[in-house]
């Protein structure tokens, strides 16, 4: 005889509501999936060098730090270099390319890297704390994209804060973006020399600006004291700490398309890739719209190139662990309208 009592039929009935619930909910479905599954991978910077794609990504370790807002979780030691023929093709892990217990002035965390390539030679741009515990841009070199890279004695003179990108303008002129706020240091440098107790603005002062400075012909340092880059909102204003769907956090990239230049970005604490448009490499530019939607996991980094005449955007999410600070690189196409807006890239169906 099948017997029950009130109560049991009361947790039955809340069993029954949930399996309902979860099968309404069908699971989202990524749009893309990792491109690297054997390390962990993150904030892929993408190049086409020698008609290939390479890819400059951090490389995620477990390190057992305990996650705070100062990301000392991301506690990265070196990094592999991948490469692709085309966005859909295999990708070769080419190893360590730099690790590092061979940065001379390293202290702890290997953050978001980016490379460039000049006159036979390739340039690795690499976050690192500095022993004093301060985020330094450095630089390594290599006469193969994939390395390996030999880092420099130092850091970049006058160089601070984190998430290089190096940008190579028409004219073949190279400029440097970088800046990260929160853990990235940045809102330390805002009087223009470091200050480790600065406090983050409140909603109504004006952002931080992102850094932006020209390279010397060697590519080894800054042809110039490091500028603000200012991004305007649709009514000409700068934007404000307040303006935290839109404002920069972190994760600079800059990419040219039909004359205009894109300043990409992400929001951090909203998760948001943005964009901002201009005339020229030093801004003032524009806010745009929103590149990608949140991924899983709290960060969201990207980068943007033009691959045989597509568009594409490489960026991370957390698909293989379900852990923020194990992320997984990946690319999607990207699209543009008509009048140069780009189209809202959703990364779960
Ligand atoms: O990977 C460490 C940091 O997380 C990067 O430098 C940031 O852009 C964020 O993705």
């Amino acid at each position: 005889m099948f017997c029950i009592n009130q109560k049991k039929l009361g947790l039955l009935s809340l069993l029954w509501l949930g399996a309902i619930v979860t099968y309404a909910q069908p699971k989202k479905q990524p749009i893309s999936q990792p491109l690297v599954s054997k390390i962990y991978t993150a904030d892929p910077s993408a190049h086409v060098f020698n008609g290939k794609i390479y890819i400059y990504p951090s490389h995620d370790i477990e390190s057992g730090i305990k996650q705070d807002d100062n990301g000392s979780h991301f506690d990265m030691k070196d990094y592999h270099i991948f490469s692709m023929d085309s966005p859909n093709g295999k990708v070769t892990d080419h190893g360590v390319a730099l690790d590092i217990k061979n940065i001379p002035w390293a202290g702890r965390q290997l953050w978001a890297p980016d490379a460039a390539y000049k006159n036979g030679t390739y340039y690795l741009y690499f976050p690192v704390k500095d022993k004093q515990d301060i985020f330094r841009i450095g630089v390594a070199t290599s006469k193969k994209p994939e390395g390996p890279f030999k880092a420099e004695k130092n850091p970049i003179e006058g160089s601070f804060s984190i998430d290089p990108t190096v940008f190579k303008d028409t004219d073949g002129s190279y400029y440097m973006y970088f800046g990260g706020i929160w853990g990235g240091q940045l809102q330390r440098w805002a009087t223009g020399s470091y200050n480790a107790d600065a406090k983050l603005r409140t909603p109504n002062e004006e952002a931080y600006h992102p850094k932006i400075a020209k390279m010397s012909n060697d590519m080894l340092s800054f042809a110039e004291t490091p500028k603000d880059i200012i991004i305007l909102d649709e009514n000409g204003k700068t934007l404000l700490e307040g303006n935290n769907d839109k404002r920069f956090f972190e994760a600079a990239w800059m990419h040219k398309y039909k004359g205009k230049y894109y300043f990409s970005y992400s929001t951090g604490d909203t998760h948001l890739i943005c964009y901002a448009m201009g005339d020229n490499p030093y801004g003032p530019f524009t806010y745009k719209g929103v590149v990608l939607n949140p991924v899983d996991g709290w960060t969201n980094h990207h980068s943007i190139i033009e691959f045989k005449g597509k568009w594409y955007l490489f960026y991370h999410d957390v698909q293989l662990s379900g852990q923020t600070h194990l992320r997984n690189i990946k690319v999607t196409e990207l699209k543009y309208n008509p009048d140069g807006t780009i189209i809202t890239i959703n990364p779960y169906k």
